[in-house]
């Protein structure tokens, strides 16, 4: 029997290529070394301001990018947070274990508070979000959990969640590991200033068209040093070069590079280059997304039977979890 991998994406907003980079590609290719769940985290997404209207839909979609994206449901579990209740029971079993000061340590709790428009958006569901998020993962006992960056901070809560609960109550959960690409795991957003992010408007969507694309790439963030067309410039500070770093081939790369470098070709024409190779990795994500979307009833079908399994493999580690930590059973 393989090991579970399991990883989340939240229903927050369009999935862009910073998902893409950091996370769904990496998922792609542990496909075959583990038994992997892939989880569209919907109560995740509640502990930010959101379109109650639209998260239903927005659900449905993220799943539906993730199968275009490789995702394929022969070879994986992709379900939905919400349909198995077992995410939320558990989580809170693991409140009880978890300190208030890791979780006040906790970067991204820091920064969507300082972000947040409001002191009534920050709400205890995003103070607890690495608790639900160690359930999600602890809960199939994954010993692995691809992620970007931004996450390492939370699977490190998780081991020490999973050591806080084994102390008190006995062996049960192991210790997973991050899995994070060495390329893309932190891609910044177009402003050239904050990560990528589904809520701060300065990603580009894997949906999105050529049109669209370069409508973005175009007022993009360079070296800032490259204020005229004969300034050279360096790649290596350039939020528009580590993108090639991703999408373009090592001939490309090495040319902009050069270009750069040497004033021998601005911004735009680096742009230009960077286009024609992201929409190459779009668009046939966008073709089998089209596909997809004719037949919906084949996502609802990969979600329904990810739910199922899930389902049952959750409520077995429930089973123990509820025995260890001394409930009452039911008669
Ligand atoms: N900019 C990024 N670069 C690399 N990896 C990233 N990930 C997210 N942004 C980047 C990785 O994508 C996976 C799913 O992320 P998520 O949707 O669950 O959470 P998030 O990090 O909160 O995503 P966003 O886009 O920033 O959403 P909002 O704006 O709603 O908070 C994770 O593995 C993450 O590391």
């Amino acid at each position: 029997m393989k090991p579970f991998l399991f990883s989340g994406i939240q229903p927050s907003g369009e999935i862009h290529i910073g998902n893409y980079l950091g996370a769904i590609r990496n998922w792609v290719k542990l496909l075959d070394e583990y038994d992997p769940l892939f989880c569209i985290v919907d109560y995740h997404a509640l502990t930010q301001p959101y379109d109650r209207d639209l998260l239903a839909q927005r659900t449905f979609d993220a799943a539906l990018v993730n199968i275009a994206a490789g995702l394929d449901p022969e070879r994986c579990r992709l379900f939905v947070q919400s349909h198995v209740p077992a995410h939320t029971e558990l989580a809170w079993v693991f409140n009880t274990v978890t300190p208030m000061g890791d979780l006040s340590r906790m970067t991204q709790f820091k920064e969507k508070s300082q972000r947040a428009e409001s002191e009534s958006y920050i709400n205890a569901g995003l103070f607890t979000y690495p608790v639900l998020q160690a359930s999600d993962i602890l809960l199939y006992k994954a010993q692995a959990v691809p992620v970007g960056e931004d996450q390492i901070q939370h699977i490190e809560l998780t081991r020490e969640i999973a050591r806080k609960f084994n102390a008190r109550y006995g062996e049960t959960f192991p210790e997973p590991k991050q899995i994070v690409p060495k390329e893309g795991a932190r891609i910044l957003g177009l402003d050239g200033k904050a990560k990528m992010s589904k809520s701060l408007n300065n990603y580009v969507g894997l949906l999105e068209d050529s049109k669209s694309v370069w409508k973005k790439l175009g007022p993009a963030v360079t070296d800032p040093a490259r204020v005229k067309r004969t300034d050279p410039g360096t790649p290596e500070i350039c939020n528009i070069y580590s993108l090639h770093k991703s999408f373009s081939p090592p001939e490309d790369q090495q040319h902009v590079a050069e270009g750069c470098r040497t004033a021998g070709i601005g911004c735009v024409d680096c742009k230009k280059i960077l286009h024609k190779n992201m929409m190459g990795v779009l668009e046939p994500i966008q073709e089998k997304a089209a596909a997809l979307r004719a037949q919906p009833e084949r996502v609802e079908e990969v979600l329904d039977r990810g739910a199922r399994d899930c389902a049952d493999l959750a409520e077995r580690t429930m089973e123990e979890v509820r025995d260890r930590i001394g409930l009452r059973a039911r008669r």
